[in-house]
Formats: structure tokens, C-alpha cells, sequence
């Protein structure tokens, strides 16, 4: 835990929720000195509280570009039902810039592709991410069913399209990115990136079995432009094997069980690395894109390359060497830290903050507001 970090949770305790006009705050570099309160609670304050929002994961995305930024907050599985008093797993927050409204069912974003007539279940899909995937100017979202705790998989991955207010509608059921049927994806986290730099935004999921006895292969899922992708995770070169393959294993190229889903350029050279984080004794990942003789992207494992022909800084290097991995004998042993704290930017403020307010091994939990008070 980051010094600040550390810092904050202990100011928390005791702080009064009082607002203060947004433009006194945080709006241009203030130093930050040892002992300086950092951030303030403001769930009551904001409206957190009596929306009674309970969850695992928050995901931050700004649905209406109106430069607020909105919350989902979602528990581990399982559906809304959207009848008074049902049960929810999902709250879609939209942030008016004073505070939060759950607008999880009117945004329609849970919105079932074969509903029964009559029926007020919403989407099942725990495992999500934001990004203008139709190149429209609004941000869409892509969700998948993480099948690990023994919901009934009813639904399968979705691209839900956003019309520019905040309202959703699914987006085409062609296409490799849903598994539907006989072959469901496993995702433990997805990031949206264009790696190949063509102007779609193509999507990087991560795999994680769970209860599985061995791991599945990672995908990078091309995008068409129309909030549909096509696998093409073999033909760009991010091939692992199975743990059967001892070889593979004692290589860092079987497959492994991800926790996180990174993309982001790590070398500057223009082109956004892949990486797959892993927990316990599995590897992480990092896949390292070049160019074939034709100009297409493709990937390299940049553990099982050495390291001085990887290509990348020294730093780069060992970071992504791996302990040799061994098979695991026992249960996985937590969640990692997947979403578990966001960046909110509640107003004009630089750094507010949601979290948790309980351990990633709990029930769902509720969502603290914090608001940076400098
Ligand atoms: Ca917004
Ligand atoms: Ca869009
Ligand atoms: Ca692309
Ligand atoms: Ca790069």
C-alpha cells in the first residue's frame, strides 16, 4: 500500500461528511506535505449511503460524456431483478456532479438478449470494460459471465451500445467475442486497446478458470468497428500450451490463471504490450508486439524469449521474468486486487477515490466515497 494510500485510510476515521463547492478543490497542483489530510469521507454526503450499493468490483467510466465520471459497481455474479424489493448484483451510477443516482435499469444496461415475455431479470456479466468500440464519440461496454462460483450461466458476453445519453442496447450477436453455447470464455478481467493501431479498439481477456484443473489460453479478440470482434489470438502469435506440456510449463508458455488484463505501451515504440497477471505460483505474462515481413502485429512471449533479445529496457526485463511455475496443489487463494479501489473524479476534482469497505474475501460490500480535500 502507497504511502498516501496508507495515510488515507487512517484520516477516514471520525472525518464529518461536509461538503465544500467543488472549485475549491484539488483543481491544480497542490504539493502534498506529510500529514496533510488527503481525502474526506463523503458517502452520506454524495448519496452512497441510501442507495444502499453493495458489490466487489467498481468499474469507472463517464456514460453521458458529460465529464463526470459514473460508477458500476457489481458483486462477483448472479442476476438483477428489477421488481420492487428484488434482488440486484449491479448499480449504475450516474454522477450528477452533487451526488449519485441508480440508474442501473433505466440506462438499460442489463438488457437480455432472449428475455421471456414479462421477465424482470437483467443481464448476468460480471467482468466489464469501457471504450468507444463503434467509434461514434460515446463510451460502449463490453461485459462477460465469470462462471467461478457456481451461478448458472444463462447469459453470455456482451457488447452493449451506448446512444450518447447513457442508455444501452445490445450490439451484434455474430461475432467470436460472445462464446456463446459450448465454449464460454472464463474471463477474469478484460482491457479494451487497439493493437494494431488501425483506429478499432480490439479487446485483451484474460482467463481464469478457477475451479478448473487447468488453466485456459488468454484471447485478443479483434474488433469490426460495430461493437463485434473476431478471435484472432493464434494468428497473432499469443499461443500458450496446456499444463499437460511440462516443457511449456517449466517455459512460462502454458496457460495460465489470470487475475488482471493490462495493455498499455511499455517501450514507446508505439505499439501497446499485452499483459496477463497472474496470483500464487502461476506466471504472469507479457506479450510484445512487432511487425511480420507483411506489416501485421504479432506477438512474442517476452519471458520465454531471452532476456537480453526481448528488446526492451532493463527494468522491463526482469519485470517480466517469472519464477519457474509449478502445478498448484491446492485451492486459489483470493481475488487479487482487481478493481477493487477506482479513480472517480466526482466533480473537478483530480482524485477522489471509491472503495470498499471490507476485505476482498467478504459479502458484497458497500462503497465508500472518498474526496480528495486539498
Ligand atoms: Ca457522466
Ligand atoms: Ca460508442
Ligand atoms: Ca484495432
Ligand atoms: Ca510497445
Amino acid at each position: 500500500m502507497g504511502r498516501p494510500f496508507a495515510i488515507l485510510f487512517v484520516l477516514l476515521v471520525g472525518c464529518p461528511p461536509v461538503e465544500e463547492p467543488l472549485e475549491d478543490r484539488c483543481v491544480s497542483d497542490v504539493p502534498w506535505a506529510p500529514g496533510t489530510p488527503v481525502f474526506r469521507d463523503a458517502t452520506d454526503a454524495w448519496g452512497m449511503t441510501d442507495l444502499n450499493v453493495l458489490g466487489h468490483q467498481i468499474n469507472v467510466t463517464d456514460l453521458e460524456g458529460d465529464g463526470f465520471a459514473d460508477l458500476i459497481v457489481h458483486t462477483e455474479g448472479g442476476h438483477d431483478d428489477f421488481v420492487e424489493g428484488g434482488e440486484r448484483v449491479t448499480w449504475v451510477l450516474r454522477n450528477t456532479g452533487a451526488g449519485f443516482e441508480d440508474v442501473t435499469e433505466s440506462s438499460n444496461f442489463r438488457v437480455r438478449r432472449d428475455p421471456a415475455p414479462g421477465e424482470t431479470w437483467g443481464r448476468q456479466g460480471t467482468i466489464m470494460a469501457s471504450a468507444d468500440v463503434d467509434n461514434d464519440g460515446d463510451v460502449d461496454v463490453y461485459t462477460a459471465h465469470w462462471a467461478w462460483n457456481g451461478f448458472e450461466q444463462t447469459d453470455w458476453s456482451e457488447t452493449v451500445l451506448n446512444d450518447g445519453t447513457g442508455h444501452f442496447e445490445l450490439g451484434p450477436a455474430e461475432g467470436d467475442h460472445r462464446r456463446e453455447g459450448e465454449n464460454p470464455t472464463r474471463p477474469a478481467s478484460v482491457a479494451f486497446t487497439d493493437y494494431d493501431r488501425d483506429g478499432l479498439v480490439d479487446l485483451w481477456l484474460v482467463q481464469n478458470g478457477f475451479l478448473d484443473p487447468y488453466p485456459d489460453p488468454d484471447i485478443l479478440f479483434e474488433g469490426r468497428g460495430d461493437g463485434s470482434f473476431r478471435d484472432v489470438t493464434a494468428r497473432r502469435g499469443i499461443e500458450t500450451l496446456p499444463w499437460t506440456n511440462i516443457g511449456a510449463l517449466n517455459q512460462a508458455m502454458g496457460h495460465t490463471w489470470g487475475w488482471a488484463a493490462t495493455a498499455c505501451d511499455l517501450d514507446d515504440d508505439g505499439l501497446p504490450e499485452l499483459m496477463a497477471a497472474s496470483y500464487g505460483r502461476t506466471p504472469n505474462q507479457l506479450w510484445h508486439p512487432g511487425r511480420d515481413e507483411e506489416g501485421r502485429v504479432v506477438f512474442t512471449n517476452a519471458w520465454s524469449r531471452s532476456t537480453t533479445s526481448v528488446g526492451m529496457p532493463e527494468t522491463l526485463r526482469n519485470s517480466a521474468t517469472v519464477p519457474v511455475p509449478r502445478p498448484r496443489t491446492s485451492a486459489p487463494r483470493g481475488f487479487g486486487t482487481r478493481k477493487a479501489t477506482a479513480c472517480v473524479s466526482a466533480g473537478p476534482a483530480k482524485a477522489d477515490c471509491a472503495r470498499f469497505a471490507g476485505s476482498l474475501y467478504s459479502p458484497p460490500m458497500t462503497v465508500v466515497l472518498l474526496r480528495c480535500s486539498l
